[in-house]
């Protein structure tokens, strides 16, 4: 066995799905496609994405000492349940265990070391998952970890499917970079047409300014009035156009722990739970160690009042316009005005007067009225 079949073996025994090497060189179609990508506006509000493109596909910018990467994939699926109910909103798989940035780093080390055991010396090497430093699905997608679909996620072989993390760890190894996997996804179509807000702009790119998963994750304003609809149930994230896809039909489970349900927020949040969280440091607490924290308390909260408003569960008004009373935040205040309003009956328009009452927001007052005509 040669080096890099070892590398594989223990990757493959530490739980990780697939390994690939990389090459440093810079991927100058990517950083061009990056950079188109950026001047259109496809980032949003992602400022970070925007500081030093070029970092991007020019790995040895990072760590000038490395000569190969090892790129791994993990799988982070486990089968959500059925809804428990109309007051529960829906977290994307990835996000419904442990941070993955801290399970894939102490992984990404105990390879480290165990491959160090192998070659007899320490290993100059680092970490990455998910940063923003790494193009990371232009590397998966060039040397062969998978290919990237219509919805740009890298695909695995062998109906491994998208449901997985990709990390990687720079090294000062010599290693035979790997081939491209020519997976494709033929005439398919089914991702873009599934996307609720049509985020998918063209074949491999997204929107970001569309993306639920934008939307409700790295957002840090209100959501625009048009997209809150068609949020659905998504209180954290989205799967839509990963759900749908043929590749994705029975996707592998996880191997680890940290990435069950048990171990984290789980598939559901209760979204009148999420309403009696009073401030961050509560926050903070209840969801330590969660993807789910990302977002903060006014992001989450935000979130939930559209998915009540979405779903429109019984005891939602009364619920909804006592938080609003309490609550300091103005964005958060038209939240739950919107809310009130997609309830359309008498009781929730009541209360959403009485809230127009006590409001001291002049915008705030405005947006109120016009969902009062339209209540
Ligand atoms: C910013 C970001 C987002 C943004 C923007 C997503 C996007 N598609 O651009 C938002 C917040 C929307 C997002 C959402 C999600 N994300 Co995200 N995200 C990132 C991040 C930090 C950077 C991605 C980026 O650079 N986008 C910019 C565009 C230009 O690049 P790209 O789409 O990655 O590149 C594609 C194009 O260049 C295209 N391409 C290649 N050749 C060609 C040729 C032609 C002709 C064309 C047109 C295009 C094309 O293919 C490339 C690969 O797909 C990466 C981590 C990282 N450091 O890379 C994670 C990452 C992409 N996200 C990830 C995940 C899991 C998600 C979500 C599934 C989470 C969720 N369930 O809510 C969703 C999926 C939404 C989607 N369909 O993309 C994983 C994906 C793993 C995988 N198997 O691919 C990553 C890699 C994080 C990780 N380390 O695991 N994400
Ligand atoms: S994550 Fe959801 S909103 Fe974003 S592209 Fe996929 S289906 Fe569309
Ligand atoms: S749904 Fe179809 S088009 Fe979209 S990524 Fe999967 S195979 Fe490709």
């Amino acid at each position: 066995m040669n080096l890099k079949e070892q590398i594989a073996d223990i990757a493959l025994s530490i739980g990780f799905q697939r390994i690939v090497v990389a090459g440093l060189q810079p991927l100058e179609d990517e950083r061009l496609r990056y950079q188109k990508w950026l001047q259109n506006d496809y980032a949003a509000g992602m400022e970070y994405l925007k500081r030093n493109p070029d970092f991007r596909t020019t790995p040895q910018l990072l760590y000038p000492q490395a000569t190969s990467a090892i790129i791994v994939s993990a799988s982070y699926y486990s089968h959500p349940p059925e809804s428990p109910g109309l007051q529960f909103g829906q977290v994307a798989n990835y996000a419904v265990g442990l941070d993955y940035h801290a399970v894939l780093r102490a992984r990404l080390r105990e390879l480290k070391s165990k491959v160090e055991q192998t070659i007899g010396r320490p290993l100059l090497g680092k970490a990455y998952t998910d940063d923003v430093a790494l193009h990371e699905q232009g590397f998966a997608n060039h040397y062969g970890l998978g290919f990237a679909g219509k919805n740009t996620l890298i695909i695995g072989p062998k109906l491994s499917g998208s449901y997985n993390f990709i990390a990687e760890l720079l090294t000062d190894l010599e290693l035979d970079a790997d081939e491209k996997y020519n997976g494709t996804c033929g005439a398919c179509f089914r991702c873009a047409s599934a996307c609720p807000t049509n985020a998918i702009v063209d074949a491999r790119t997204v929107d970001a300014r569309l993306c639920i998963s934008y939307l409700t994750i790295e957002n840090k304003n209100g959501i625009p009035l048009e997209l809150r609809p068609k949020v659905g149930s998504w209180v954290f994230g989205c799967d839509v156009c990963q759900d749908v896809c043929p590749y994705n039909q029975r996707p592998p489970e996880t191997k680890w722990v940290e990435f069950q349900p048990e171990s984290g927020a789980g598939h559901h949040l209760d979204l009148f739970d999420l309403l009696t969280i009073q401030n961050d440091e509560q926050f903070r607490t209840r969801f330590l160690s969660s993807p789910v924290r990302r977002p903060k308390r006014r992001g989450l909260l935000r979130n939930a009042l559209v998915v009540l408003g979405n779903q429109r569960p019984d005891g939602g008004p009364q619920i909804i316009a006592s938080f609003a009373k309490a609550e300091a935040d103005p964005m958060l205040r038209e939240h739950a005005a919107w809310a009130l309003a997609q309830y359309r009956d008498k009781k929730a328009s009541a209360l959403l007067e009485q809230l127009l009452s006590i409001e001291t927001e002049t915008t705030n007052q405005e947006a109120m009225r016009f969902q009062l005509e339209q209540s």
